[in-house]
Protein backbone atom coordinates (compact mmCIF):
# COMPACT_ATOMS: atom_id res chain seq x y z
CA UNK A 1 0.00 0.00 0.00
CA UNK A 2 1.20 3.35 -0.48
CA UNK A 3 1.36 6.05 2.03
CA UNK A 4 -1.07 8.22 1.67
CA UNK A 5 2.00 11.39 1.95
CA UNK A 6 3.63 9.70 -1.16
CA UNK A 7 0.63 9.94 -3.01
CA UNK A 8 0.38 13.44 -1.90
CA UNK A 9 4.06 14.12 -3.31
CA UNK A 10 3.28 11.98 -6.12
CA UNK A 11 0.65 14.66 -7.06
CA UNK A 12 2.80 17.55 -5.73
CA UNK A 13 5.42 16.93 -7.87
CA UNK A 14 4.67 15.45 -11.01
CA UNK A 15 5.93 17.64 -13.52
CA UNK A 16 9.68 17.80 -11.94
CA UNK A 17 9.95 14.18 -12.66
CA UNK A 18 10.21 13.44 -17.13
CA UNK A 19 41.15 -11.45 -17.35
CA UNK A 20 43.22 -9.16 -16.31
CA UNK A 21 44.74 -8.45 -13.01
CA UNK A 22 43.48 -4.79 -11.95
CA UNK A 23 44.96 -2.10 -9.45
CA UNK A 24 43.18 -0.09 -7.55
CA UNK A 25 44.63 3.44 -7.54
CA UNK A 26 43.23 4.66 -4.74
CA UNK A 27 43.01 2.88 -1.48
CA UNK A 28 39.91 4.38 0.51
CA UNK A 29 40.53 2.75 3.89
CA UNK A 30 37.32 3.18 5.61
CA UNK A 31 37.89 1.13 8.99
CA UNK A 32 41.15 2.87 9.53
CA UNK A 33 41.08 5.17 12.52
CA UNK A 34 40.97 8.51 11.46
CA UNK A 35 44.57 10.08 11.38
CA UNK A 36 45.26 14.02 11.00
CA UNK A 37 45.37 13.53 7.14
CA UNK A 38 41.75 11.96 7.34
CA UNK A 39 40.46 14.41 9.45
CA UNK A 40 41.92 17.15 6.77
CA UNK A 41 39.79 15.31 4.42
CA UNK A 42 37.13 15.04 5.87
CA UNK A 43 37.06 18.91 6.94
CA UNK A 44 37.41 19.86 3.45
CA UNK A 45 34.93 17.91 2.21
CA UNK A 46 32.35 19.37 4.89
CA UNK A 47 33.21 22.67 3.83
CA UNK A 48 32.88 22.38 0.55
CA UNK A 49 29.12 20.49 0.73
CA UNK A 50 28.52 23.09 2.79
CA UNK A 51 25.38 24.54 0.21
CA UNK A 52 24.26 20.70 0.48
CA UNK A 53 24.90 20.51 4.31
CA UNK A 54 22.51 24.19 4.96
CA UNK A 55 19.82 22.96 2.60
CA UNK A 56 19.53 19.53 3.75
CA UNK A 57 21.17 18.73 6.83
CA UNK A 58 20.33 21.38 9.22
CA UNK A 59 16.65 20.89 8.28
CA UNK A 60 17.29 17.37 8.73
CA UNK A 61 17.86 17.66 11.96
CA UNK A 62 15.41 20.33 12.65
CA UNK A 63 12.96 17.72 11.49
CA UNK A 64 14.61 14.84 13.94
CA UNK A 65 15.13 16.99 16.88
CA UNK A 66 13.24 18.16 20.28
CA UNK A 67 10.80 14.99 20.55
CA UNK A 68 10.87 12.17 22.53
CA UNK A 69 8.52 10.75 19.67
CA UNK A 70 8.74 11.34 16.20
CA UNK A 71 5.09 12.51 14.66
CA UNK A 72 4.93 10.78 11.87
CA UNK A 73 2.69 13.57 10.16
CA UNK A 74 6.05 15.18 9.98
CA UNK A 75 7.47 12.68 6.69
CA UNK A 76 5.18 14.83 4.67
CA UNK A 77 8.01 17.78 5.94
CA UNK A 78 10.81 15.04 5.42
CA UNK A 79 9.41 14.16 1.55
CA UNK A 80 9.53 18.13 1.19
CA UNK A 81 13.18 18.06 1.92
CA UNK A 82 14.32 15.17 0.24
CA UNK A 83 12.67 16.52 -3.34
CA UNK A 84 14.22 20.50 -2.29
CA UNK A 85 17.71 18.52 -2.34
CA UNK A 86 17.06 16.92 -5.65
CA UNK A 87 16.85 13.50 -4.79
CA UNK A 88 14.02 13.17 -7.71
CA UNK A 89 10.28 11.73 -6.83
CA UNK A 90 11.20 7.93 -7.78
CA UNK A 91 13.98 7.72 -4.80
CA UNK A 92 12.19 10.02 -2.27
CA UNK A 93 9.26 7.89 -2.63
CA UNK A 94 11.41 4.31 -2.22
CA UNK A 95 13.57 5.90 0.54
CA UNK A 96 10.37 7.23 2.48
CA UNK A 97 8.45 3.74 2.35
CA UNK A 98 11.68 1.56 3.19
CA UNK A 99 11.91 4.02 6.12
CA UNK A 100 8.31 3.58 7.02
CA UNK A 101 8.55 0.08 6.74
CA UNK A 102 11.26 -0.58 9.04
CA UNK A 103 9.76 2.11 11.52
CA UNK A 104 6.53 0.11 11.61
CA UNK A 105 8.39 -3.17 11.71
CA UNK A 106 10.39 -2.67 14.64
CA UNK A 107 7.80 -0.29 16.42
CA UNK A 108 10.53 2.57 16.87
CA UNK A 109 9.46 6.04 17.58
CA UNK A 110 12.58 7.75 18.92
CA UNK A 111 13.36 10.34 16.46
CA UNK A 112 17.57 9.39 17.20
CA UNK A 113 16.80 5.84 15.99
CA UNK A 114 15.18 6.71 13.20
CA UNK A 115 17.68 9.54 11.97
CA UNK A 116 20.24 6.41 11.97
CA UNK A 117 18.05 3.77 10.20
CA UNK A 118 17.62 6.46 7.12
CA UNK A 119 21.27 7.15 7.32
CA UNK A 120 22.27 3.71 7.29
CA UNK A 121 19.52 3.62 4.20
CA UNK A 122 20.94 6.20 2.89
CA UNK A 123 24.38 4.77 3.01
CA UNK A 124 23.26 1.52 1.12
CA UNK A 125 22.02 3.43 -2.10
CA UNK A 126 25.61 5.13 -2.65
CA UNK A 127 27.90 2.01 -1.28
CA UNK A 128 27.35 -0.08 -4.49
CA UNK A 129 28.61 2.80 -6.48
CA UNK A 130 31.81 3.23 -4.57
CA UNK A 131 33.55 1.47 -7.20
CA UNK A 132 36.92 3.26 -7.45
CA UNK A 133 38.93 3.21 -11.11
CA UNK A 134 41.08 0.01 -11.83
CA UNK A 135 43.78 0.37 -14.11
CA UNK A 136 44.87 -3.38 -15.68
CA UNK A 137 48.30 -3.41 -15.43
CA UNK A 138 48.76 -5.04 -18.36
CA UNK A 139 47.19 -2.81 -20.66
CA UNK A 140 49.42 -0.25 -21.75
CA UNK A 141 48.81 2.39 -22.27
CA UNK A 142 45.35 2.36 -20.84
CA UNK A 143 42.73 4.52 -22.59
CA UNK A 144 40.28 7.00 -20.98
CA UNK A 145 37.58 8.88 -22.65
CA UNK A 146 36.11 11.85 -21.34
CA UNK A 147 32.65 12.51 -22.43
CA UNK A 148 29.75 14.90 -21.22
CA UNK A 149 27.85 18.05 -22.27
CA UNK A 150 29.15 21.32 -22.49
CA UNK A 151 30.06 23.04 -19.16
CA UNK A 152 29.84 20.01 -17.07
CA UNK A 153 33.66 20.22 -16.42
CA UNK A 154 35.24 17.64 -18.98
CA UNK A 155 38.25 19.39 -18.92
CA UNK A 156 38.87 20.67 -16.13
CA UNK A 157 38.44 17.27 -14.38
CA UNK A 158 41.39 15.93 -16.99
CA UNK A 159 43.24 18.17 -15.40
CA UNK A 160 42.71 17.04 -11.61
CA UNK A 161 42.60 13.22 -13.05
CA UNK A 162 45.88 13.68 -13.98
CA UNK A 163 47.41 15.16 -11.77
CA UNK A 164 45.88 12.63 -8.96
CA UNK A 165 47.09 9.48 -11.43
CA UNK A 166 50.77 11.60 -12.07
CA UNK A 167 51.01 11.36 -8.15
CA UNK A 168 50.64 7.70 -8.51
CA UNK A 169 54.04 7.60 -11.05
CA UNK A 170 51.53 7.04 -14.12
CA UNK A 171 52.89 8.62 -17.26
CA UNK A 172 50.49 10.00 -18.77
CA UNK A 173 49.31 11.59 -22.64
CA UNK A 174 46.80 14.10 -22.81
CA UNK A 175 44.26 14.37 -26.32
CA UNK A 176 42.37 17.23 -27.04
CA UNK A 177 39.22 15.77 -28.72
CA UNK A 178 37.62 18.76 -28.35
CA UNK A 179 37.80 20.22 -31.86
CA UNK A 180 34.80 22.32 -31.85
CA UNK A 181 35.21 24.64 -29.74
CA UNK A 182 37.70 27.42 -30.32
CA UNK A 183 39.02 27.78 -27.01
CA UNK A 184 39.12 23.86 -25.97
CA UNK A 185 42.67 23.02 -27.61
CA UNK A 186 44.30 26.34 -25.75
CA UNK A 187 42.85 24.75 -22.51
CA UNK A 188 43.74 21.38 -22.41
CA UNK A 189 47.21 22.23 -23.88
CA UNK A 190 47.36 25.04 -20.45
CA UNK A 191 46.43 22.80 -18.39
CA UNK A 192 48.98 20.28 -20.08
CA UNK A 193 51.39 23.18 -19.13
CA UNK A 194 50.40 23.67 -15.05
CA UNK A 195 50.92 19.62 -14.96
CA UNK A 196 53.64 18.58 -16.83
CA UNK A 197 52.01 16.48 -19.19
CA UNK A 198 52.69 16.17 -22.79
CA UNK A 199 49.48 16.77 -25.19
CA UNK A 200 48.86 15.60 -28.27
CA UNK A 201 46.16 18.37 -30.49
CA UNK A 202 45.71 19.90 -33.96
CA UNK A 203 43.67 22.75 -34.80
CA UNK A 204 40.30 23.71 -34.25
CA UNK A 205 37.80 21.93 -36.69
CA UNK A 206 39.95 18.54 -37.25
CA UNK A 207 38.66 15.48 -36.98
CA UNK A 208 38.45 14.78 -33.32
CA UNK A 209 38.56 10.78 -34.31
CA UNK A 210 41.56 11.07 -35.88
CA UNK A 211 43.39 13.45 -33.00
CA UNK A 212 42.64 10.91 -30.61
CA UNK A 213 43.47 7.93 -32.96
CA UNK A 214 46.93 9.56 -33.56
CA UNK A 215 47.48 10.43 -30.05
CA UNK A 216 47.05 6.86 -28.88
CA UNK A 217 49.86 5.62 -31.69
CA UNK A 218 51.81 7.96 -30.08
CA UNK A 219 51.32 7.21 -26.68
CA UNK A 220 52.02 3.48 -27.52
CA UNK A 221 55.22 4.29 -29.49
CA UNK A 222 56.58 6.32 -26.81
CA UNK A 223 55.31 4.32 -23.63
CA UNK A 224 53.01 6.18 -22.23
CA UNK A 225 50.94 4.41 -19.24
CA UNK A 226 47.63 6.60 -20.19
CA UNK A 227 46.20 8.49 -22.58
CA UNK A 228 43.54 10.84 -21.41
CA UNK A 229 41.23 11.66 -23.90
CA UNK A 230 38.80 15.27 -24.34
CA UNK A 231 36.01 15.44 -25.97
CA UNK A 232 33.36 18.25 -27.03
CA UNK A 233 30.43 18.53 -25.28
CA UNK A 234 28.37 19.92 -27.96
CA UNK A 235 28.29 19.46 -31.18
CA UNK A 236 25.55 21.62 -34.22
CA UNK A 237 23.07 18.66 -32.88
CA UNK A 238 23.04 15.88 -29.99
CA UNK A 239 22.99 13.28 -32.78
CA UNK A 240 26.14 14.51 -34.10
CA UNK A 241 27.81 14.37 -30.77
CA UNK A 242 26.86 10.93 -30.45
CA UNK A 243 28.17 9.75 -33.68
CA UNK A 244 31.14 11.45 -33.08
CA UNK A 245 31.72 9.56 -29.80
CA UNK A 246 30.69 6.36 -31.45
CA UNK A 247 33.49 6.78 -34.10
CA UNK A 248 35.97 7.61 -31.64
CA UNK A 249 35.55 4.34 -30.21
CA UNK A 250 35.65 2.76 -33.10
CA UNK A 251 38.61 4.06 -34.40
CA UNK A 252 40.61 3.66 -31.21
CA UNK A 253 39.30 -0.19 -31.55
CA UNK A 254 41.34 -0.36 -34.58
CA UNK A 255 44.55 0.20 -32.54
CA UNK A 256 43.93 -1.41 -29.11
CA UNK A 257 40.43 -3.60 -29.86
CA UNK A 258 39.89 -2.97 -25.82
CA UNK A 259 40.14 0.68 -26.10
CA UNK A 260 39.21 2.83 -24.90
CA UNK A 261 39.60 1.01 -21.23
CA UNK A 262 37.25 3.62 -19.38
CA UNK A 263 34.60 6.02 -20.76
CA UNK A 264 33.90 8.78 -17.81
CA UNK A 265 31.19 10.48 -18.29
CA UNK A 266 30.83 14.27 -16.78
CA UNK A 267 27.95 14.86 -15.03
CA UNK A 268 27.34 18.47 -13.23
CA UNK A 269 25.72 17.87 -10.00
CA UNK A 270 24.30 21.64 -9.91
CA UNK A 271 22.07 20.84 -12.88
CA UNK A 272 19.80 18.11 -10.82
CA UNK A 273 17.15 15.60 -12.45
CA UNK A 274 18.74 16.70 -16.31
CA UNK A 275 21.62 14.43 -15.34
CA UNK A 276 19.76 11.57 -15.40
CA UNK A 277 18.55 12.61 -19.00
CA UNK A 278 21.81 13.31 -20.45
CA UNK A 279 23.44 10.13 -18.47
CA UNK A 280 21.00 7.69 -20.48
CA UNK A 281 21.84 9.59 -23.70
CA UNK A 282 25.44 9.14 -23.41
CA UNK A 283 25.33 5.47 -21.74
CA UNK A 284 23.21 4.51 -24.50
CA UNK A 285 25.47 5.67 -27.44
CA UNK A 286 28.88 4.47 -26.12
CA UNK A 287 28.31 2.58 -22.88
CA UNK A 288 29.55 4.60 -19.48
CA UNK A 289 32.18 2.49 -17.35
CA UNK A 290 31.89 5.24 -14.88
CA UNK A 291 31.01 8.70 -13.25
CA UNK A 292 32.71 11.79 -12.25
CA UNK A 293 29.87 14.18 -10.33
CA UNK A 294 31.46 17.76 -10.73
CA UNK A 295 30.12 20.93 -9.25
CA UNK A 296 29.14 19.44 -5.71
CA UNK A 297 30.65 22.56 -3.56
CA UNK A 298 28.51 24.83 -5.84
CA UNK A 299 25.08 23.64 -5.19
CA UNK A 300 22.92 23.20 -2.17
CA UNK A 301 21.01 20.34 -4.08
CA UNK A 302 23.70 17.45 -3.42
CA UNK A 303 20.53 15.14 -3.41
CA UNK A 304 20.58 14.51 -6.83
CA UNK A 305 23.34 11.78 -5.79
CA UNK A 306 21.29 9.25 -4.37
CA UNK A 307 18.63 9.54 -7.46
CA UNK A 308 22.10 9.02 -9.82
CA UNK A 309 23.23 6.39 -7.56
CA UNK A 310 19.34 4.35 -7.46
CA UNK A 311 18.45 4.77 -11.08
CA UNK A 312 21.83 4.85 -12.92
CA UNK A 313 23.58 2.16 -11.13
CA UNK A 314 26.93 3.42 -12.72
CA UNK A 315 30.64 3.73 -10.51
CA UNK A 316 30.92 6.62 -9.07
CA UNK A 317 34.27 7.06 -9.60
CA UNK A 318 35.36 10.64 -8.46
CA UNK A 319 33.77 13.59 -7.34
CA UNK A 320 34.56 17.70 -8.29
CA UNK A 321 34.46 19.65 -5.39
CA UNK A 322 35.80 22.93 -6.60
CA UNK A 323 37.39 24.73 -9.69
CA UNK A 324 40.98 23.98 -8.16
CA UNK A 325 43.11 21.70 -9.24
CA UNK A 326 43.41 19.16 -6.11
CA UNK A 327 39.29 20.07 -5.43
CA UNK A 328 38.70 16.12 -6.71
CA UNK A 329 38.04 12.86 -4.86
CA UNK A 330 37.81 9.38 -5.67
CA UNK A 331 34.28 8.67 -4.44
CA UNK A 332 33.71 7.43 -1.42
CA UNK A 333 30.22 6.53 0.15
CA UNK A 334 30.77 6.25 4.01
CA UNK A 335 33.28 9.44 3.93
CA UNK A 336 30.33 11.02 2.00
CA UNK A 337 27.69 10.38 4.40
CA UNK A 338 29.47 10.67 7.35
CA UNK A 339 30.08 14.53 6.05
CA UNK A 340 26.34 14.86 5.21
CA UNK A 341 25.12 13.74 8.64
CA UNK A 342 27.83 16.35 10.32
CA UNK A 343 25.77 18.34 12.55
CA UNK A 344 27.75 22.90 11.67
CA UNK A 345 29.23 23.35 14.90
CA UNK A 346 27.03 25.70 16.13
CA UNK A 347 24.00 24.49 15.76
N1 LIG B 1 32.61 24.99 -8.60
C1 LIG B 1 33.07 24.08 -9.44
N2 LIG B 1 33.30 24.43 -10.71
C2 LIG B 1 33.76 23.49 -11.56
C3 LIG B 1 33.98 22.15 -11.16
N3 LIG B 1 34.41 21.46 -12.25
C4 LIG B 1 34.46 22.35 -13.27
N4 LIG B 1 34.07 23.57 -12.86
C5 LIG B 1 33.94 24.80 -13.66
O1 LIG B 1 32.96 24.60 -14.68
C6 LIG B 1 33.28 25.37 -15.83
C7 LIG B 1 33.27 24.46 -17.06
O2 LIG B 1 34.31 23.52 -16.92
P1 LIG B 1 35.04 22.84 -18.17
O3 LIG B 1 36.01 21.87 -17.61
O4 LIG B 1 35.56 23.85 -19.12
O5 LIG B 1 33.79 22.10 -18.79
P2 LIG B 1 33.75 21.22 -20.12
O6 LIG B 1 32.84 20.09 -19.85
O7 LIG B 1 35.12 20.90 -20.57
O8 LIG B 1 33.02 22.22 -21.12
P3 LIG B 1 33.10 22.27 -22.74
O9 LIG B 1 34.55 22.22 -23.10
O10 LIG B 1 32.44 23.55 -23.09
O11 LIG B 1 32.34 21.10 -23.25
C8 LIG B 1 34.65 26.01 -15.55
O12 LIG B 1 34.44 27.32 -15.13
C9 LIG B 1 35.20 25.16 -14.40
O13 LIG B 1 36.10 25.87 -13.60
C10 LIG B 1 33.70 21.79 -9.80
O14 LIG B 1 33.83 20.65 -9.35
N5 LIG B 1 33.24 22.81 -8.99
MG1 LIG C 1 36.12 21.27 -22.31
Amino acid sequence: MVPIVLKFIRNKYKQQDKSQVKTPIHNNNHDKPQTEATQGIFGKLANKLRGTRTQFTDKLFELFSGRKVFDTNRFEEFEDLLLSSDVGVETTEQIITTLSKNIKRQNINDPQVILSILRQQLLDILTPCEKPLTISSNTEPFVILIVGVNGAGKTTTIGKLAKTLQVNGKKILLAAGDTFRAAAVEQLKILGKRNKTHVIAQQTGADSASVIYDALQAAKARKFDMLIADTAGRLHTQDNLMKELKKIVLVLKKIDPNAPHEILLVLDASIGQNTLIQAEKFHQAVGINGLVLTKLDGTAKGGIIFAIAKKLKLPIRYIGIGEGIDDFRPFQAKLFIDVLFKKHPNK
